[in-house]
């Protein structure tokens, strides 16, 4: 489609001054069409950027190896562009909105020159649905327009619902390379140096500017961007949640339901859980979403959530038959894999996808691999952040409500991150604000789904939001507060869900202690009976813990085991509360609501006693 034939004046405006800046050789509006989505990958086939596997192991299935500058979310050059520095906070990084704009708009002026721009409608929720939100990525990116059309509702039907003056989220992405005369990609990734990528938000006006990567949250701005940075201002202005969640149903052997969403840092097993196949037999799970849940009340009083994406852009290493069979099914077919390695009869291939290196590989580099066993120190063959882009329609998993706009009723809130020690297995917090305590000084082992924070190192990572938050955690924690106290005050307090934290990753000197992955399901099925009051449990300095016996165990876990991950480690926690106190809680100054300094009093106290 032509961007003359767009009917909405508004956005035939925006787009014809984003060409005037950017200069790309045509323009193209998407329709969302399967024809549109061959086309895409047709391109980056012919320029060297993808390459086809094969038809008789992954139908329809394409792989892209991007530049090693370029292969995760990059915190350090992303923007929380308030207009008042003290919106943004202390965890995140601001400019001057006009400022940015003006440094952005030189570095857009002509980006798109030997290149086609692709103006994406899509729609967040599904199309037309009361809680879905509309955006219009402007990109020169086919990957990211194939991308997106699986990772979101894209094309025409999403046109019709904005009709002639409805409301958009406008997002600017340029890779940030033109193209001189007769020049082409010619296989090598476009994007732009480190110090010239810029991923930018503007919350106060709504709009989103990227520039100069084409990988995962940074370029597929219906993500991270919008459904996380920009949804989570519009949540705290219009009494929602808009969260880094996964959101899964769960069915007991009796045949009863409860919904549970999940909040863990990137890559810390979200996917996982929300495909996970239950080793406890009769339990059931099916998936609503892997990592973005908006949740609304319904007039029951209830917390109901709705899975924004379509797609799942997931980790690729460690995924395997057992870790994961409804993942690796989903991906058999129809799906990107970014930056894994390739087999001689172009197969793909990860670390610990469950089977050795069938011979030869290329790398993710693109550099011919061989596995050897031998050198620990041999770099991977897949990079640690390498992903599969799959549609969730092709999840075996998949809840027949995973669409529904009315979303799911929530029963449980879990938080989680990577800890080796102290934490234990799982833990109720034993009142709502007990719950938002925890969700705040969530810790976890930097994972490589960010470029530039350490990897190995435990941060704080509230909420699993520290990189997706749009304005101040102070007031981020407020709102959980104020949420609580609005169930209160209704008369619903016993409707909102109840706040877990679990922790899938301590370890000894043997490694993981908790086999985690379909194991989890053990833990799940307490965390079910607690919420209906059930279940056997001791009420302890940190919170409400299971009776060593009240999860049953699985093969290889020893009783012994079994204390140590429920133990209560009162050194350990009152080290983790003092770092709590001297460390994470000032950062936020006089914003930090004052339930939680009280909450962490109280702790303190119940461990010294
Ligand atoms: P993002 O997409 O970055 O938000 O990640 P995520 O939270 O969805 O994490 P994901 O489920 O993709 O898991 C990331 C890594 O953790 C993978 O390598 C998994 O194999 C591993 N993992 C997931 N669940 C478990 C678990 O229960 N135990 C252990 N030991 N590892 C796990
Ligand atoms: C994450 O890092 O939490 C992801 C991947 O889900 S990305 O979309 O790149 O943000
Ligand atoms: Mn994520």
């Amino acid at each position: 489609m032509k961007v003359q034939e767009l009917k909405h004046a508004g956005l035939k405006k925006w787009v014809e001054d984003a060409v005037a800046l950017m200069s790309p050789d045509s323009v193209e509006v998407c329709n969302g069409s399967q024809a549109e989505y061959d086309r895409m990958i047709q391109i980056t086939i012919d320029n060297g950027l993808a390459t086809p596997l094969n038809p008789q192991k992954l139908p329809g299935c394409v792989l892209f190896r991007s530049d090693p500058s370029d292969v995760a979310r990059v915190e350090n050059r992303t923007y929380i562009a308030s207009e008042q520095e003290s919106d943004a906070g202390p965890t995140n990084n601001w400019i001057n909105p006009d400022e940015l704009k003006k440094t952005m708009t030189e570095l857009y002026r002509g980006s798109m020159k030997g290149r086609t721009m692709y103006v994406i409608p899509f729609s967040m929720g599904p199309v037309g649905s009361e809680i879905a939100k509309i955006g219009v990525e402007i990109t020169d990116s086919p990957y990211v327009v194939a991308n997106m059309h699986i990772m979101t509702r894209v094309g025409t039907k999403v046109l019709d619902v904005l009709g002639t003056d409805g409301y958009y989220v406008p997002c600017f992405h340029s890779v940030g390379k033109p193209l001189g005369t007769g020049e082409k990609d010619s296989g090598k990734w476009p994007c732009a140096p480190l110090d010239k990528k810029y991923i930018s938000h503007f919350p106060d006006t709504r709009e989103i500017w990227s520039y100069g990567s084409g990988y995962g949250g940074n370029a597929l701005l219906g993500k991270k961007c919008l459904a996380l940075r920009i949804a989570s201002v519009l949540a705290r202005d219009e009494g929602w949640l808009a969260e880094h969640m996964l959101i899964l149903k769960i069915s007991n052997p009796q045949g009863e339901v409860k919904y549970i969403t999940g909040a863990f840092p990137s890559a810390c097993g979200k996917t996982n859980l929300a495909m996970l196949i239950p080793k406890l037999p009769g339990w059931k799970v099916e998936t609503v979403g892997d990592d973005i849940a908006w949740m609304k009340f319904g007039k029951d009083g209830r917390l109901y959530a709705i899975n924004p994406e379509a797609g799942f852009f997931g980790v690729a290493p460690g995924t395997n038959r057992e870790s994961n069979l409804n993942a690796m099914e989903t991906i058999k077919k129809n799906t990107i894999y970014t930056n894994v390695a390739l087999t001689e009869d172009k197969d793909v291939w990860w670390e610990l996808i469950g089977h050795d290196a069938p011979g030869k590989l290329i790398d993710w580099n693109g550099n011919e691999w061989i596995q050897d066993k031998n050198n620990k120190d041999q770099k991977p063959a897949a990079h640690p952040n390498s992903r599969f882009t799959g549609p969730a329609k092709q999840c075996p998993a998949i809840a027949n409500e995973w669409e529904d706009p009315a979303g799911v009723p929530i029963s449980a809130f879990l938080f989680g991150g990577r800890r080796p020690k102290t934490i234990p297995l799982v833990n109720q917090a034993k009142s709502w604000v007990h719950g938002v305590f925890m969700g705040s000084i969530v810790g976890s082992e930097v994972t490589a789904a960010a470029l530039d924070v350490k990897a190995g190192t435990i941060r704080r990572d509230p909420f699993a939001m520290l990189p997706f938050c749009g304005y101040h955690m102070g007031d981020y924690f407020k709102h959980w507060i104020d949420i609580g106290k609005k169930a209160e005050a209704d008369g619903k307090g016993d409707k909102l869900p109840k706040i877990f934290f679990v922790n899938w990753f301590r370890k000894n000197d043997k490694g993981f202690i908790w086999p985690g992955y379909g194991e989890n399901s053990r833990v799940l099925a307490w965390i079910f009976e607690r919420c209906d009051s059930k279940g056997k449990f001791v009420d302890t300095p940190i919170g409400i813990l299971p009776t060593p016996d009240a999860i049953s165990r699985p093969d290889g876990v020893s009783e012994a085991d079994m204390q140590e991950l429920l133990k209560v480690e009162i050194e350990g926690w009152k080290a983790e509360i003092a770092d709590v106190r001297q460390n994470h809680y000032p950062k936020f100054g006089g914003k930090l609501p004052k339930e939680l300094a009280v909450e962490l009093d109280a702790i303190e106290k119940r461990l010294n006693t």
